[in-house]
C-alpha cells in the first residue's frame, strides 16, 4: 500500500560511516590497541573485570574479556550518538515508518506495551487492539488447556501443531524449547515448517487427528511451504475424521494479517488471530504468532514473558549508552565487524533449553542486518551484519571450539549462562557453569609455551599445544531461565540488532532477498511436474539438473 501523504519517514542526514568523526577517531585508536593482549590489559588494570561490566534487570553483562579499553567504549558510544541513535529510538517507539523500503512502522515494542499505554500509528493508538488480541488468545488457549475446546469427535485436544516458516516458526519453536519446563505435560506441541514432506510425516506420526489442533501461522498467507503443509494437514485431518468438512473449524485456527486468504482456505475467521503489518516476521513471536506457545505454557506465563520484553524495552529506551545492555552488545559487534574484520560471531548458550536460540538469532540478526545499501538506497562502503552461529555448551566444546581456540580466525563469542538451575540435579549445574567460565578464561588468556614447559610438555609438542589467547568473549549471566527472563533476553538481542543497523545506516526491517527466494521456485515447479519434457531455458547446469531429476524422480 502506498504511504499516506506526508507519512514517509526521513531521518536527519547522517554522514556515511567512514566520514563520521567518531569513526575516524576509532580508526586511529584501533591502530593503537589492535595488538594489545587481554593478558596485559588485565595485568595493567586489576579492576577491569569488575569495571567493564553492566547490570540491569537480573542480567549481568561482563564485557571485560573483549579487546577494548575504556576509551574504545567511549568512542563507540560517540559513534552511536553521531549515527543518530537517540532520534531513531524515538522514531521506532513513536510509530514512525522507519522501515523505509516498505514504508512501515516497526512496532514489535507495541506487542508488549502495558494495557494503559499509548502508541500511535497515523494518529491511532494501537495498544487496545494488541490487548484485544492477547485476550482473544488467552481465552482460546485456556479452553484448549482446560479441555473445554473439543475436537469434532467430542474429544479434547492433546496435540497442537504449529504450521509456519521463518518468522512464523523459529520464534515460537525456540521459545517453546526454552520454556519446555513450564509447559503443560498434558499437551504435545510440534512444529511443521519445511516443504519437505518428511517434516509433516514425522510431526504427525502416531497422532490421532481427533485430538489434534493445527495452528497455521502466516502473516501474508501466501507462503508456499505453509500453505502446502496446511493443505496436507487438512487432507490428513479429513481422511482421519471421515471427510466431514465442518471438522476444519474445530481443528484449525489461523494467525495472519490476511483475513480473505484464511477464509478461502476454509478456516472460520472467528478462529483467526490477527496481527499487523507493522510487526516483522522475525519480531513476531510475542504477537499472535506465539499462540501455540501460549497454549503450551498458559496465558499467565505468556504475559510474564511479555513483561520481560517490556522491561528490556524500557531499559533500552531510558538507559545511557554506557550502561545500556543492548547498546553495549551492539557497540562490541560493530568494533569487531568494522575494525577487526571479524566475519562471524558465535552465540553459545550454556543451557540446553536454549538449544534453538542460535538458530533464532541467525534469522533475527542476519535477516535484519544482511543489507548492502543504506537507508537512501546507496551502496554501503563498509561491512554490515556478521554471520551468526552457535550451539549450546558444553556440546560445542567437544566439536568446533577448537577452531575458536587455535584457528586462524577471530571469532567473538557471546557466552550465556544462568546462575540458578531449573533442575538442581547432583553436580550438573556447577559443572556446566565451570565449563562456561573456564572457556572464557582460556580464550582470553590461552596457554603459553612457558606454561607448557613448566608443566613438563616435551619441546617438540609445544607449538601444537600453545593457545595464544586474546580471543574475545562477552559473558551474560542471568539469574534463572523463566518466561520473564527469556522475554528480556530476546528483547536484548532485538534491540542490539537495531542499534547495529542504525550505526550501519541500513534498514534492519525489510527482507527483499527472502521475498525473491519466495518467487524463484515458482518457475521451476511446473518444469519438474510437466508430463512431457519441457523446453528448458535456464543455464546449462540447471537444465541438466532438472533433466536428471525428471528421469529419476
Ligand atoms: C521474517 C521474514 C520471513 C517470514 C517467513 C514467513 O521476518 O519475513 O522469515 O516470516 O517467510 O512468512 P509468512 O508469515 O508471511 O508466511
Amino acid at each position: 500500500m502506498p504511504p499516506e501523504p506526508g507519512a514517509a519517514y526521513a531521518p536527519s542526514a547522517v554522514p556515511p560511516l567512514h566520514e563520521r568523526p567518531a569513526f575516524q577517531a576509532l580508526r586511529t585508536h584501533f591502530e593503537k590497541v589492535r595488538e594489545l593482549h587481554l593478558k596485559d590489559l588485565f595485568q595493567q588494570d586489576p579492576g577491569r573485570g569488575a569495571q567493564l561490566t553492566a547490570e540491569a534487570l537480573g542480567f549481568y553483562l561482563d564485557y571485560s574479556k573483549n579487546r577494548v579499553t575504556a576509551e574504545t567504549m567511549d568512542l563507540l558510544a560517540r559513534l552511536a550518538e553521531e549515527s543518530g541513535l537517540a532520534e531513531r529510538v524515538a522514531a521506532m517507539f513513536g510509530g514512525e515508518r522507519i522501515n523505509v523500503s516498505e514504508q512501515r512502522p516497526v512496532l514489535h515494542v507495541a506487542l508488549r506495551a502495558s494495557r494503559d499505554s499509548q502508541i500511535l500509528v497515523d494518529g491511532r493508538n494501537v495498544v487496545p487492539e494488541v490487548h484485544r488480541v492477547l485476550d482473544q488468545m488467552a481465552e482460546f488457549a485456556s479452553r484448549v488447556r482446560d479441555g473445554s475446546w473439543l475436537g469434532q469427535t467430542g474429544r479434547r485436544i492433546r496435540n497442537v501443531i504449529n504450521i509456519g516458516i521463518g518468522g512464523s516458526d523459529l520464534g515460537p519453536m525456540m521459545a517453546y524449547e526454552a520454556l519446555r519446563d513450564y509447559a503443560s505435560p498434558d499437551l504435545t506441541l510440534r512444529f511443521i515448517s519445511n516443504i519437505d514432506a518428511s517434516d509433516f510425516v514425522e510431526a504427525t506420526r502416531g497422532l490421532d487427528p481427533g485430538e489434534t489442533l493445527f495452528v497455521v501461522c502466516s502473516k501474508s498467507w501466501h507462503t508456499l511451504e505453509t500453505l502446502t503443509n496446511a493443505t496436507t494437514a487438512r487432507d490428513w485431518l479429513l481422511a482421519g475424521l471421515g471427510g466431514e468438512r465442518q471438522a476444519i473449524a474445530r481443528h484449525f485456527v489461523a494467525v495472519s494479517t490476511n483475513q480473505e486468504g484464511v477464509a478461502e482456505f476454509g478456516i472460520d475467521t472467528a478462529n483467526m488471530f490477527p496481527f499487523w503489518d507493522w510487526v516483522g516476521g522475525r519480531y513476531s513471536y510475542d504477537s499472535a504468532i506465539g499462540l501455540s506457545l501460549m497454549i503450551a505454557i498458559g496465558p499467565e506465563r505468556f504475559r510474564e514473558m511479555l513483561a520481560g520484553f517490556r522491561a528490556m524495552d524500557e531499559h533500552f529506551r531510558m538507559t545511557p549508552l554506557a550502561k545500556n545492555l543492548p547498546a553495549l552488545l551492539a557497540l562490541l559487534a560493530v568494533w569487531y565487524d568494522n575494525f577487526f574484520a571479524a566475519e562471524t560471531v558465535a552465540v553459545l548458550p550454556y543451557d540446553h533449553y536454549l538449544s534453538r536460540f542460535p538458530a533464532y538469532l541467525q534469522q533475527l540478526e542476519m535477516e535484519s542486518n544482511g543489507k548492502h545499501v543504506d537507508l537512501q538506497g546507496r551502496p554501503v562502503d563498509h561491512q554490515t551484519g556478521p554471520i551468526i552461529w552457535g550451539q549450546p555448551g558444553t556440546n560445542g566444546q567437544h566439536a568446533f571450539y577448537q577452531l575458536i581456540h587455535q584457528g586462524t580466525k577471530l571469532i567473538p563469542c557471546d557466552f550465556i549462562g544462568f546462575c540458578e538451575p531449573l533442575h538442581p540435579l547432583g553436580r550438573h549445574h556447577d559443572l556446566l557453569m565451570a565449563n562456561l567460565l573456564a572457556q572464557t578464561e582460556a580464550l582470553a588468556f590461552g596457554r603459553s609455551a612457558e606454561e607448557l614447559r613448566a608443566a613438563g610438555v616435551p619441546e617438540w609438542q609445544i607449538p601444537h599445544r600453545v593457545c595464544e589467547g586474546n580471543r574475545p568473549t562477552t559473558t551474560i549471566l542471568i539469574d534463572r531461565l523463566t518466561p520473564e527472563s527469556l522475554g528480556k533476553l530476546v528483547a536484548l538481542y532485538e534491540h542490539k540488532t537495531f542499534v547495529e543497523g542504525v550505526i550501519w545506516g541500513i534498514d534492519s526491517f525489510d527482507q527483499w532477498g527472502v521475498e525473491l527466494g519466495k518467487l524463484l521456485a515458482d518457475r521451476i515447479t511446473p518444469e519438474l511436474e510437466a508430463k512431457l519434457d519441457p523446453s528448458l531455458k535456464h543455464d546449462s547446469s540447471t537444465n541438466e539438473l532438472i533433466r536428471r531429476y525428471r528421469r529419476l524422480r
